[in-house]
């Protein structure tokens, strides 16, 4: 068996025992990894996740790579005047015994340099590196180019409430 043979077997029974798109190391737990399929030419794609703390000690995620990519940076959105820009961050904070959503609008891992398009239904590999915790391998999960999430467990009014947010975001950039 190949390495890159038992690491994909190693991921996938992981993968089985925490349930679709969750991976553990140390006290970081991370679900719900989904990316957006790739709308047009866009040569960039970013993924979505919820980071879990269940430490006594506060973690940060400090990069994240896959090979579907030819880099993975860091990146959060925030206004300027009216307009939302992505602003890339040297880590993404995970507070003891908290958590941290990346989520469409805010936080999230950008892949730069795209090698194919990601396409619904479809997954692929991530490696978080968290300063603490150290390296944490995910599947993320492709869903369709308009979806912001839901996947899982999310509450209702959480669901409404990242609905409208979908009206809003109509004519902003569309791989966001
Ligand atoms: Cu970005």
């Amino acid at each position: 068996m190949k390495q890159s043979n038992i690491f994909a077997a190693a991921l996938t029974i992981s993968a089985m025992l925490l349930g679709a798109g969750s991976a553990l190391a140390g006290d970081i737990m991370v679900k719900n990894a989904w990316s957006r399929a790739s709308a047009g030419m866009a040569n960039a794609g970013a993924a979505f996740m919820e980071i879990h703390n269940m430490g006594k000690t506060d973690d940060k995620l400090v990069s994240a790579s896959s090979n579907i990519s030819a880099k993975g940076e860091l990146h959060t959105h925030k206004m300027d005047g009216d307009i939302m820009k992505m602003r890339r961050v040297d880590f993404i904070p995970v507070a003891a015994g908290g958590s941290t959503e990346l989520k469409p609008g805010s936080y999230h891992v950008m892949f730069m340099g795209l090698k194919n398009k990601l396409i619904e239904g479809e997954s692929f590999p991530l490696t978080l590196t968290f300063e603490k915790a150290g390296n944490v391998n995910l599947t993320v999960k492709v869903m369709s180019p308009g979806s912001m999430g839901g996947m899982g467990n999310m509450k209702h009014g959480k669901m409404e409430k990242m609905g409208n947010m979908n009206k809003g975001q109509g004519n902003k950039k569309k791989m966001h």
